[in-house]
C-alpha cells in the first residue's frame, strides 16, 4: 500500500466530510438565508458545477482519441466485432436481470400497499416526449459529425469514430501517422485526467455538501419502504449478479475488481452521471484493473450510454411501487412489457443525471401506469439517483472486464496488483 494517502482514500474521506457538512445545514441552517444564499447556491453549487462541467470537458476528446486508439489496436474488423457483439449482448443481459431481480424483490416486499397518497410530498412531473424506437436508431447516425462532437452526442460520437478509425485500418500505412498521433493525444488526454483528478476531492466535497444541505433525510420517511426496497436490490445487483457474472464468466476476484473500481463508483456517486465519470472509469479500467486500451476505449464509452442497470432496477422497483400505490394489478404480461421497454429505453438515453425519470415515464406511458405517479418518488430521487449510477458504472466496467478476458487483453499482473495505476497523489 502506497505510504502517502491515495487520492482515491482522500475523495472518500472528502466525500463524507460533504455529506456531513451537508446534513448539518439542512438540520441546523435550512431557513438561514445567508448560508443558504452564500454557502450552499454559492460557494458549493459553483465549485460543484465546476468540477461537473471539468468531468464532462474531458469526455469527447477523451473518448475519440482513445476510441480511435482502441480500433486502431484491435487491429482486425472481425475482432472489433466480436468484441461489440459480446459487450452489446452481456449489457442487454445484465440489463434484464437486473430489472426481474427489482421487480421480483419488490413484488416480495410490496412497497406502496397502503400508501398514504397524502404523506408523500407530491412534487409535479411532466414526462419530457420520449423519442420512438424507431428515432433512436435513425438518430444513431450523424448527420453532422461536428455537431455530434460540438453537443457531445455519444451514440452518434462512437458511431463516426468507429467508422473513421476503421478506415484508417483500411488505408494501410497511410493512416500509420494518424494512429501515431491519436496515441499521443490520448496519452495526453490521460494526463489531463490525472490533472483534474487533483481537484476532486474540492469537488466531490462541494457537490455532497449541496446535495445533503438541501435533501434532507426527512424526505425519505414516507417514501421509506420505496427507498430501502430499491436500495436494497441494487445492492444486491450491485455485489451479488455483477460479481457472479465476472466470477463465472470473468474468471476474476469480485473483491479485488470492487476495489480497483472505487474511485470511480466515488465520482458516478457524486455526480450523477455516468458520463461525466468516462474518463475516471476508463482510468480505473486500464490503470487499475489492466483491460488493454483496445477493449476498454470502446466498451466502457458504449456501455455508459446503453448499459444502465441501476437505471433499470429504479424502474422495475418504482413500477411495483406505483402499481400498489395506485392499486393497479399489471399481471404477468404488464411486467414483461415494463422489462422489454426498460432494456430498450436504456439504449437510446445518455448517461447523465435524472434520465432514468424520464425513461421510466416512457415504462409507464406503455403499460398504462399514472405518469404522474412519478411524482411521488422525485423527492428522493436525487438520492437514488446517486447510488443508481455507481451501479451503472459499475456493470460498465465489469461487462469491459468479462470482454477482456474473453479476448486475452487484460494484463491479469496489473489486476492483482493492489496498487498499480493510484492516482498520481
Ligand atoms: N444518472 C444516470 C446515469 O448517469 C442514471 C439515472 O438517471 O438513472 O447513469
Amino acid at each position: 500500500m502506497s505510504k502517502k494517502m491515495n487520492m482515491t482514500n482522500k475523495i472518500l474521506i472528502w466525500m463524507v466530510a460533504g455529506l456531513i457538512v451537508g446534513s448539518l445545514i439542512n438540520n441546523f441552517a435550512s431557513d438561514n438565508q445567508w448560508v443558504q444564499t452564500y454557502l450552499v447556491m454559492g460557494l458549493f453549487h459553483v465549485v460543484g458545477a465546476i468540477f461537473i462541467s471539468m468531468l464532462k470537458m474531458l469526455v469527447v476528446p477523451l473518448v475519440t482519441f482513445s476510441l480511435i486508439c482502441g480500433v486502431c489496436g484491435i487491429g482486425d474488423i472481425s475482432k472489433l466485432g466480436r468484441v461489440g457483439g459480446k459487450a452489446f449482448a452481456l449489457f442487454m443481459l445484465t440489463t434484464a436481470l437486473a430489472i426481474s431481480l427489482a421487480i421480483a424483490v419488490a413484488t416480495f416486499f410490496a412497497p406502496g400497499q397502503g400508501f398514504e397518497l397524502a404523506a408523500a410530498s407530491t412534487g409535479s412531473f411532466t414526462a419530457p416526449a420520449a423519442p420512438p424506437l424507431s428515432q433512436v436508431f435513425i438518430d444513431l447516425v450523424p448527420s453532422n459529425p461536428v455537431a455530434a462532437y460540438a453537443e457531445g452526442n455519444m451514440l452518434q460520437i462512437i458511431f463516426f469514430t468507429i467508422l473513421f478509425a476503421v478506415c484508417i485500418l483500411m488505408v494501410g500505412d497511410k493512416g500509420k501517422p494518424i494512429i501515431d498521433m491519436s496515441e499521443r493525444l490520448n496519452m495526453v488526454m490521460m494526463e489531463v485526467v490525472n490533472v483534474v483528478m487533483h481537484v476532486a476531492p474540492i469537488g466531490v466535497f462541494a457537490l455532497m455538501a449541496k446535495t445533503f444541505s438541501l435533501q434532507g433525510m426527512s424526505m425519505i420517511l414516507p417514501m421509506l419502504g420505496y427507498f430501502t426496497v430499491l436500495v436494497g436490490a441494487l445492492i444486491l445487483h450491485g455485489t451479488g449478479t455483477l460479481m457472479i457474472l465476472l466470477k463465472v464468466l470473468g474468471r476474476v476476484s469480485p473483491l479485488q475488481f470492487l476495489r480497483k473500481m472505487r474511485s470511480a463508483q466515488i465520482f458516478a456517486f457524486s455526480t450523477s452521471s455516468s458520463n461525466a465519470t468516462i474518463p475516471i472509469t476508463l482510468q480505473c479500467v486500464e490503470k487499475r484493473i489492466g483491460v488493454d486500451n483496445s477493449t476498454a476505449s470502446f466498451v466502457v464509452p458504449f456501455g455508459a450510454t446503453i448499459n444502465m442497470d441501476g437505471t433499470a432496477i429504479m424502474q422495475g422497483v418504482a413500477t411495483v411501487f406505483i402499481a400498489n400505490v395506485y392499486g393497479i394489478d399489471l399481471g404477468l404480461t404488464g411486467y414483461l412489457t415494463v422489462i422489454a421497454m426498460s432494456v430498450l429505453a436504456s439504449i437510446g438515453t445518455a448517461g447523465v443525471p435524472g434520465v432514468g425519470l424520464i425513461m421510466l415515464a416512457m415504462v409507464f406511458n406503455q403499460v398504462g401506469l399514472p405518469v404522474e405517479g412519478i411524482a411521488l418518488i422525485i423527492g428522493v430521487d436525487r438520492l437514488l439517483d446517486m447510488i443508481r449510477t455507481a451501479v451503472n458504472i459499475t456493470g460498465d466496467a465489469a461487462i469491459t472486464t468479462i470482454v477482456a478476458r474473453s479476448e486475452n487483453s487484460i494484463d491479469m499482473a496489473i489486476f492483482n496488483d493492489p496498487d498499480a495505476g493510484h492516482a498520481k497523489d
